[in-house]
């Protein structure tokens, strides 16, 4: 099983990011030093499209500019509607660094003043690394599998660790270089949660919701779904579920909370909520389990200790392992070989 390989193999990925760590802040506050952007823009397809989706809020909080993510196939079809004449710093980001909408992203906006071009990609030998006026590569996240796992984890933490680096956020930092074992630590458990839930429920629909650091999360859990399963699923900025979407609420339907700190309150009451309305409820929390347990079916509390800013690459394996089982236990399907995928898509 390539796929489940790779989940597993996280921590030991995530230790070779943080072991290149001052490389990592050096290209990256090197960047934010000479070239002093008025803006970033974050730009990738499928998988990293929600990494871009993912990091931005951690480099909007934390560089005090603005960010946004944008898929890069609107990039290079609506330019204009993006820039302006202000100092972008492009940050494409991409597994293969061979998807062709993310090296003609950059391509045509190396073609207007003003953009610096930083890809973040697990291959270095790419079109994508080519064009780009710099990059920073996951050594160590390449896979053989269509459906991205620890890639996704991997260049989300390298993005983390740029914008700590560059905030100065040493705490952050401290808490972040515990990345790899607190996963480590983890995996069982979070095997064994999905193995539970996949095989005492009968469940035909799946909901993401996350706030702030964790919107981004939402939507790669879902495509983590659809890609390895092939199942329905949707993802939303979780109080947003509130305004329609949960009219779908039912006892078949697995609504996955991914719990910041700032938003607690109101994310456990909205859990409450739908499980009143008879769904089936997981909370994915990091030390408030007691908080969360009525609310709550089931609880993923990793009790890391960690800031909502630096958990995310471990709140997503719980996610990837969901959609795993849910392939292979619940649907009889390989995961390995996810039909009408590939592994680069080409225009
Ligand atoms: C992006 C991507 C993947 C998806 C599929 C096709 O690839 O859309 O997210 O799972 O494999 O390609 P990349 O640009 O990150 O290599």
């Amino acid at each position: 099983q390539k796929t489940l390989d790779e989940i597993s193999r996280q921590p030991f990925i995530f230790d070779a990011v943080w072991n290149d760590r001052d490389d990592i802040a050096s290209v990256f506050s090197g960047i934010l030093k000479e070239y002093a952007p008025d803006e970033i823009i974050i730009t990738g397809c499928g998988t990293s499209y929600y990494l871009s989706q993912a990091a931005t809020p951690v480099l909007a909080h934390f560089l005090r500019m603005p960010v946004k993510a944008v898929p890069s196939s609107e990039l290079f079809l609506f330019t204009n509607t993006y820039l302006h004449g202000q100092r972008v710093l492009l940050i494409a980001v991409s597994r293969s660094g061979q998807t062709t909408e993310t090296v003609k992203a950059v391509r045509v906006l190396k073609e207007q003043p003003n953009v610096f071009a930083l890809a973040i990609s697990c291959c270095a030998d790419s079109d994508l690394c080519y064009v780009a006026d710099r990059y920073i590569i996951s050594r160590e996240a390449k896979e053989q599998s269509v459906v991205m796992t620890g890639s996704f984890s991997s260049m989300l933490y390298i993005l983390m660790l740029a914008a700590f680096s560059a905030a100065k956020e040493n705490d952050l930092l401290k808490e972040a270089s515990r990345l790899a074992s607190e996963a480590e630590r983890l995996l069982p458990d979070m095997n064994d949660l999905a193995q539970t839930i996949m095989s005492s429920r009968s469940l035909s629909h799946f909901v993401y919701l996350g706030s702030g650091p964790n919107y981004g999360l939402s939507q790669e859990a879902m495509l983590k779904v659809k890609e390895m399963a092939i199942v329905t699923s949707e993802g939303y900025h979780a109080m947003e579920f509130r305004h329609g979407p949960k009219s779908i609420v039912n006892p078949n339907m697995l609504i996955s909370m991914f719990m910041s700190d700032d938003a607690i309150e109101y994310e456990a009451n909205l859990l409450e909520e739908i499980k009143g309305l008879g769904g089936v409820t997981l909370a994915i929390c990091d030390g408030a389990g007691e908080r969360v347990r009525p609310a709550a079916d089931y609880v993923m509390d990793i009790a890391c200790g960690m800031s909502q800013w630096v958990r995310l690459p471990i709140y997503i394996i719980q996610a990837q392992l969901l959609a795993f089982y849910l392939a292979t236990s619940v649907k009889g399907i390989d995961p390995d070989s996810p039909p009408n995928l590939s592994q680069v898509v080409r225009l």
